[in-house]
């Protein structure tokens, strides 16, 4: 549901701006308070060692950026009037989250002694992981929270937990990078297959051109830095040469992949020729090592045109678009390929070939000489209307 026009393309304006950059100040504010205050919460007095807690907990790593989301979900659920909900998953961000519940006012709502004035704020640092005051975590008693903390794993199960149970609610959650790590959190992933079971493979038709024929070149992709390559490939295809007709397969699950007989979710091998048509290319871009996909395709009957882009171990410190060219998984090797594998197409497209080459040229010269990706890879956008 649509409650009113939204212009993206549009920036905050300057009292937006204030106001959001004034909300996330006050919340930094307020969660180094609570890790590190034990009096003096306005810093009024000069600030001495007794002010300061003796026991501190952790680090204030992840607040500020905690904090920036918090602000932002709120102006949008301002700008369109949205349910949503917010989790937050790093192991520290419980000084985060008591933050803004203190500064909307629901903190104090429930607990009366800790008011939103100087004395409330003094409270509300000086209780935070502290004896007989609040854990180091959001927990039951933290208002508006449906998400323990202390043991760290489940934040992504609550947010699927909480869209299912609430289809139309919107849920944000930040998974930390150490919460990563956990075996429930890896599984919580999968949740998605709850969703819509059948989309571990499948045609994207709006970035297609191949309706009611047979495609000259299937471009497959799994991963999101392969797929947004893939996908801006497609694009430079369709501008360059738009007479030729491109198939985009995205796969969710390469166990798709495998034969129906060796993985159950494996397709039949019709449903894969259907796919993967019996004879034309296919250039595949995928987030690892190339072998995998030729181990999980090499009985089907279009394997030997399978042309697969994956991690050649290639790259260490450079941008994120430079790794994918030292790897030979841009966009521009990409259509190379497709030049290349496309029957009839080497001559007939040597100019759009060269044009890629110089623009790995113009990459590298850029990429050296600023530390940073051309502004038009790094704002690319899917733009061509098929
Ligand atoms: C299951 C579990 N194991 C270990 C811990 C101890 N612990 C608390 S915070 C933390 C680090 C969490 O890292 P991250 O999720 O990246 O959050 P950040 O430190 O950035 O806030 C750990 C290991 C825990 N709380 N729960």
């Amino acid at each position: 549901m649509i409650l009113r026009e939204y212009r993206n393309d549009l920036p905050l304006s300057a009292d937006q701006l204030y106001r959001i950059d004034a909300w996330w100040r006050a919340a930094n504010y307020l969660s180094v308070g609570q890790i590190y205050l034990l009096a003096n919460p306005l810093l009024r007095e000069p600030l001495e060692p007794a002010h300061v807690k003796p026991r501190l907990l952790g680090h204030w790593g992840t607040t500020p950026g905690l904090n920036f989301i918090y602000v932002h979900l709120n102006r949008l659920i301002n700008e369109h009037d949205i349910d949503m909900l917010f989790i937050a998953g790093p192991g520290h961000g419980g000084p985060a989250a008591l933050a803004n519940a203190w500064l909307e006012g629901t903190y104090s709502e429930t607990y009366a002694n800790v008011p939103q004035d100087a004395a409330g704020m003094a409270t509300l640092f000086r209780q935070f992981s502290f004896p007989g005051g609040v854990p180091s975590h959001v927990s039951a008693h933290t208002p508006g929270s449906i998400h323990e903390g202390g043991e760290l794993g489940y934040s992504l199960s609550h947010a699927f937990g909480a869209a299912f149970d609430h289809p139309n609610l919107i849920v944000a959650c930040v998974v930390g990078d150490g919460e990563a790590e956990t075996g429930p959190l890896a599984t919580a992933w999968h949740s998605n297959k709850f969703l819509n079971p059948a989309t571990g493979i499948g045609i994207w038709e709006w970035a297609s051109n191949d309706a009611g024929s047979n495609p000259d070149v299937v471009m497959a992709c799994a991963g999101d830095v392969p797929t947004l390559e893939t996908l801006a490939a497609v694009d430079l295809l369709h501008a360059h040469l738009p007479a030729l007709r491109v198939r985009v397969v995205n796969v969710v699950d390469l166990m798709t992949l495998e034969s129906s007989t060796a993985h159950p979710h494996g397709l039949s091998d019709d449903e894969f020729d259907t796919l993967f048509t019996v004879d034309r290319p296919v250039i595949f871009a995928h987030h690892s090592y190339p072998a995998l996909i030729h181990r999980l395709t090499y009985r089907r009957r279009n394997h030997a045109n399978f042309h697969v882009h994956g991690f050649i171990e290639e790259g260490a410190t450079t941008t994120p678009f430079d790794m994918t060219v030292l790897n030979r998984l841009d966009r521009f090797h990409l259509c190379e390929a497709v030049i290349d594998h496309v029957e009839g197409l080497a001559s007939q497209a040597a100019h759009v070939r060269q044009a890629m080459r110089d623009k790995l040229v113009e990459h590298r010269q850029y990429v050296d000489q600023h530390g940073d990706d051309l502004p038009e890879i790094r704002n690319w956008r899917w733009l061509v209307q098929t």
